[in-house]
């Protein structure tokens, strides 16, 4: 009998991958609010890659906790997963906002997209410049190019509403103070975030219960191949340049093999063939809940996707074998 392979990797790697957020999420939000950066992401990792050495892949890290000299786990060219089953291109990040976990504010996630080799950019620990909608825009209508008014006046038209109705979204940054007074003087409004922009491009894919339209301004490289992995798989507009500024980065770019520094990548050469992404709230947020700690059980809240069907799953999970965890 034929076979009904379905495209690209296989499927059932998509509910996997909740156990592995699921996991790193729990791990981190035990020190939510604790004031302590490094212990919250360090318990993510250790959770995130035991659980990733249980999936039925031959995964290699290409976005992860930082370069093999400075990163003693997770760390970019790794080797995870049983080392049987498909190769595979992984990129993650088990705590993304740190600060926001240790603050205990709201959109700190822990994340991973998984893709068939060779399939994600191979960014460097840079800056990145972004730009992001959600669905239902016709093609081009951001362009990184085009000054910020025109993209809000582009985004307002096409939404069938005044800019003064759009909100975008920009990390609180002094770098973006020219950025963010443009986007006012358009009347638009601003939603300020202190970390985790790959929430912050998550959110312009439902406007209605995020209250963002339009993802602008610098974020890390690492966090935008992240966002533009959800992006194709819930459908959007991104783009993004590396900010290769120096000699040493546009060096470290190129061993990478990035040749043109100036390069707009849209989101589809960020992220591109089948693409799964999960993400678990860590701590309370405008789309994920974060971890609820309950006397008999764990509760988590995770957004599972897979770019080639579009399927956009939400699992909320009660875990009662509390001592796994
Ligand atoms: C952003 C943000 C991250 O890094 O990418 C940011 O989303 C960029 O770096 O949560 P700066 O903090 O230097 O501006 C994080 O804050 C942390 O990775």
């Amino acid at each position: 009998m034929a076979k009904t392979a379905s495209p690209g990797l296989d499927r059932i790697l998509t509910l996997e991958l909740v156990r592995v957020t699921e996991r790193a999420a729990v791990a981190a939000a035990r020190l939510r609010g604790r004031g302590d950066e490094k212990a919250a992401d360090q318990v993510a990792v250790d959770a995130m890659r035991s659980e990733l050495n249980r999936l039925p892949i031959r995964g290699t890290v290409v976005i992860g906790e930082g370069e093999r000299d400075e990163a003693p786990m997770l760390y970019i060219g790794e080797e995870v997963g049983m080392g049987e089953g498909p190769e595979v291109d992984i990129a993650l990040d088990p705590l993304e906002g740190t600060t926001i976990c240790a603050k205990n504010l709201p959109n700190s996630l822990a994340v991973i997209a998984i893709a068939e080799k060779g399939s994600l950019l191979y960014a460097p620990d840079v800056y990145m410049d972004k730009i992001a909608i959600g669905p239902g825009y016709p093609a081009g209508v951001i362009d990184i190019d085009a000054p910020a008014i025109e993209n809000l006046e582009n985004v307002a038209r096409a939404k069938g509403v005044s800019v003064a109705e759009i909100t975008a979204c920009i990390l609180d940054r002094p770098r973006h103070a020219r950025l963010i007074e443009e986007v006012r003087s358009t009347g638009a409004a601003i939603r300020l975030i202190g970390d985790g922009d790959v929430a912050g491009v998550i959110h312009t894919t439902d406007p209605e219960e995020t209250g963002i339209d339009i993802y602008l301004g610098i974020g890390g490289a690492p966090e935008g191949v992240l966002a533009a992995a959800a992006l194709r798989c819930i459908g959007g507009q991104m783009q993004g340049r590396l900010q290769l500024n120096t000699d040493e980065k546009v060096a470290r770019a190129a061993k990478m093999g990035i040749s043109d520094p100036t390069k707009v990548y849209q989101m589809e050469e960020m992220a591109r063939g089948d693409v799964l992404f999960a993400a678990t709230g860590v701590t309370d947020g405008n789309l994920l809940a974060g971890v609820k700690f309950s006397r008999d059980y764990i509760q988590t809240h995770t957004i599972v996707m897979r770019s080639s069907s579009l399927t956009v799953r939400e699992i909320k999970a009660k875990h009662q074998d509390m001592d796994k965890f």
